[in-house]
């Protein structure tokens, strides 16, 4: 893929550049991204009637088993290049900041050091009565099995739908995204808040506002640049185009 002058250009005398990812990042590494998550024994369901803390706690063991479900899935997926650039980034481009929607931690496998997750980690689990993370539980075939020290469900350290984004990174993603110069928006359907105001308070800063996606979202319009293509594909390219000397 050639890309535009103008857009090299913007990236290779940026100051600051942000990077929003969401699930079609992970898609070449075959993790489902949200819009088809759903395979096989899961197809009956949507996400959205998955991911809410009313589906847990009206079905503990079935929401507890699609996240078993997921993890799984995820300790057998490997970073693909789109992750790979992205930590790659982080070393060329300076003022790099990595804000994520995806809970996989496949960017931190790939070597990103700093990713601000402001969606949680599907590999951390928390107690769903006191909000903290739980890291060892005894193993007594209940599902979902019980916080050590209360007794409470134990969940993953997500954010599921109607739950409040965790502060601090929510904060960081919101500065990041007002103060960057270049603002790149990898992989996400852009339909889910707050984390889809991330490009327009970038885009309202007068940031350049890049989106790669093979699909059209309801960003696309409001982009200064769109790259049409897979993350894997486009990613590698567009850091050697950029790094050229
Ligand atoms: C909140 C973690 C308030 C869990 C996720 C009514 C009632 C209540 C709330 C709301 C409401 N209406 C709206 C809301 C807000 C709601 C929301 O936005 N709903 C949507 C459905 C309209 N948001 C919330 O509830 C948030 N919380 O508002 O709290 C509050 C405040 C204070 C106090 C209490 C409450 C919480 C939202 C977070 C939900 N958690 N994930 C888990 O993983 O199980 S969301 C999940 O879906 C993802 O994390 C992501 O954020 C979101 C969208 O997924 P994407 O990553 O974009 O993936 P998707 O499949 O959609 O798209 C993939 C894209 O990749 C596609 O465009 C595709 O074309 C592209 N692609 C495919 N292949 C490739 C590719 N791109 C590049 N390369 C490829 N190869």
């Amino acid at each position: 893929m050639t890309f535009p002058e103008p857009l090299l250009r913007a990236l290779r005398n940026a100051r600051k550049v942000a990077a929003l990812t969401g699930a079609g990042v992970s898609a070449e590494s075959g993790v489902p991204t949200f819009r088809n998550a759903q395979t096989g024994l899961w197809a009956q369901f949507k996400p959205e009637e998955l991911a809410t803390p009313g589906a847990f706690l009206k079905n503990p063991r079935l929401v507890w088993e699609w996240y078993e479900w997921r993890r799984q899935l995820v300790q057998n997926a490997k970073p693909n290049p789109a992750h790979f650039a992205l930590a790659e980034m982080e070393n060329k481009f300076p003022g790099f900041t990595l804000i994520t929607q995806n809970v996989d931690g496949l960017h931190q496998r790939a070597g990103s050091r700093k990713v601000i997750e402001i969606h949680g980690n599907i590999t951390r689990t928390k107690c769903f009565q006191e909000d903290t993370v739980v890291t060892q539980w005894n193993e007594t075939g209940e599902v979902p099995p019980k916080c050590p020290r209360c007794g409470g469900l134990l969940r993953p350290d997500v954010v599921w739908f109607e739950e409040a984004l965790p502060e601090i990174p929510t904060e960081a993603a919101f500065a990041a995204s007002r103060d960057c110069d270049v603002f790149l928006c990898i992989g996400t359907s852009a339909v889910v808040y707050p984390a889809a105001s991330l490009p327009l308070e970038a885009l309202q800063h007068q940031a350049t506002v890049i989106e790669i996606n093979p699909e059209v979202t309801p960003l696309t319009s409001r982009a200064s640049y769109v790259l049409n293509g897979p993350a894997g594909e486009i990613l590698p390219g567009l850091l050697t185009e950029v790094t050229r000397a």
